[in-house]
Parts: structure tokens; C-alpha cells; sequence
């Protein structure tokens, strides 16, 4: 059975991949997993049906052979210990690559979500433009911490894999900020992602839904 997996019926970024189904889309294609989407409004990703799916009320979610997870790091990790593609078999590879997931998720993404919640959810309170350069401050400081640790390397360790899939994701929500830009060896690890054929056909098919019409 093809995993189903969840998408916006129509993304707010408006086709630029941002939503997390791309996240686990290209998990499937790097794996070559074929899957199925069924796409949500934003009507009904808050109603019981989806809400037995997600109690959050959100994307992605995935379903497959009596599983059902959300969380996006949950479902790359999913597929990355069910299929051969995305972990080292070496234990201590897997165990840092998995590591790797932890921090784009955990450590890198939040002060990355931050700034959309500053210039845009609260971009109109009395505060946020005191509050910005804040903001910006702390995703510099881990953007330098990562710049150094990944110095002229390919991938965070060695072969890529599922770590470098959601770190190379989670940089790409910078991409519009010019920030990324700052750190050279940075922007060319999220260049070399985005050119893998996998994350390519990834992006394509939520573009092929999202895409703005002419
Ligand atoms: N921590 C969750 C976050 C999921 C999330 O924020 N999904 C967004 C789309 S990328 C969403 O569904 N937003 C609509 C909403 O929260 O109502 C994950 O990584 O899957």
C-alpha cells in the first residue's frame, strides 16, 4: 500500500515549497517511495476527521499500512528507518545523523520560525520594531555555530542524509531574508540540496498545486 500523506488544498506561501509536506515529499523521493496526497482546507484540517489525525490541526500527516503519525520529524524519521536511502547503517553514523534532525527542528528552526512570527503575525504591535533585530540576533548566533561546524564540508556528516534533509528545509524558510546570504558555505549546502533530483520532483508536485494561477 502507497503512503497517504497530507497537503494544504492550497498553500499560503503560494507554491514557494515552504509548507512542511515538500519536508516529507522529498524524504519519499530521495527513499522512491511512491505515495498518495489528499489535500486539506484549512476548514477541514480543524475538524474531527483531521483532528483524529493530527490534534493539532495541521499538516503533514501520514498514513500507511494501519500507521498514522504527524509531526513532520516523526514522518522523515519514519521513512528513513523503513527504507534504505537516508540513514547510515553504522550505528554511530545513524545515531548523529538523527541527531541532526533534532537540531534543525529543535535547535535551528525556532528562532527561524521566530521571524515570521515578528514581521509578520506581530509585525503591527507597538513593540516589533524594537523586537526584530532581536530576533535576528539569535538566528545569526546559530547561524554562525552551524556555518563553523559544517565548514567546507558537503553534508553536516558525511553521505547525506535525513538530518541534512530537514537542516537544508528549515534553512530554506531564510531564503526571502537575505540572512542566508551572510554565510556563504551555508547558502551553497541549501544550493546542493535544492539540487538534488529528489527535492526537485518534490518541489514540482506541490507546485503543480499550489502554483498561482496565470
Ligand atoms: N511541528 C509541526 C508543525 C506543523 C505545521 O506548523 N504545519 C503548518 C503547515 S507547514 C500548518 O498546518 N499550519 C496551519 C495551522 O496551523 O492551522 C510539524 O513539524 O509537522
Amino acid at each position: 500500500m502507497k503512503p497517504t500523506i497530507t497537503a494544504f488544498e492550497c498553500s499560503p506561501d503560494g507554491g514557494k515549497g515552504l509548507a512542511r509536506d515538500t519536508r516529507v515529499r522529498w524524504a519519499l523521493e530521495e527513499v522512491g517511495q511512491p505515495y498518495d496526497v489528499r489535500l486539506v482546507s484549512f476548514a477541514a484540517m480543524k475538524e474531527d476527521p483531521h483532528l483524529a489525525l493530527h490534534p493539532f490541526g495541521q499538516i503533514p500527516t501520514y498514513e500507511e499500512d494501519g500507521i498514522a503519525i504527524f509531526e513532520t520529524g516523526a514522518i522523515v524519521l519514519h521513512i528513513a528507518e523503513t527504507r534504505a536511502g537516508l540513514l547510515p547503517g553504522d550505528a554511530g553514523a545513524r545515531a548523529r545523523a538523527i541527531t541532526w534532525i533534532f537540531a534543525a527542528l529543535n535547535t535551528i528552526e525556532p528562532p527561524i520560525l521566530d521571524l515570521t512570527v515578528a514581521r509578520i503575525v506581530e509585525g503591527n504591535r507597538p513593540w516589533a520594531t524594537a523586537r526584530l533585530p532581536l530576533v535576528l540576533d539569535r538566528i545569526r548566533t546559530r547561524l554562525a555555530q552551524l556555518s563553523v561546524r559544517l565548514g567546507g564540508a558537503e553534508w553536516l556528516d558525511g553521505a547525506f542524509s535525513a538530518g541534512d534533509l530537514l537542516m537544508v528545509s528549515v534553512l530554506l524558510r531564510l531564503r526571502m531574508s537575505g540572512l542566508l546570504d551572510e554565510y556563504p558555505n551555508l547558502a551553497a549546502y541549501v544550493a546542493h540540496g535544492e539540487a538534488r533530483p529528489a527535492y526537485r520532483r518534490a518541489f514540482e508536485a506541490q507546485l503543480a498545486i499550489n502554483a498561482p494561477a496565470p
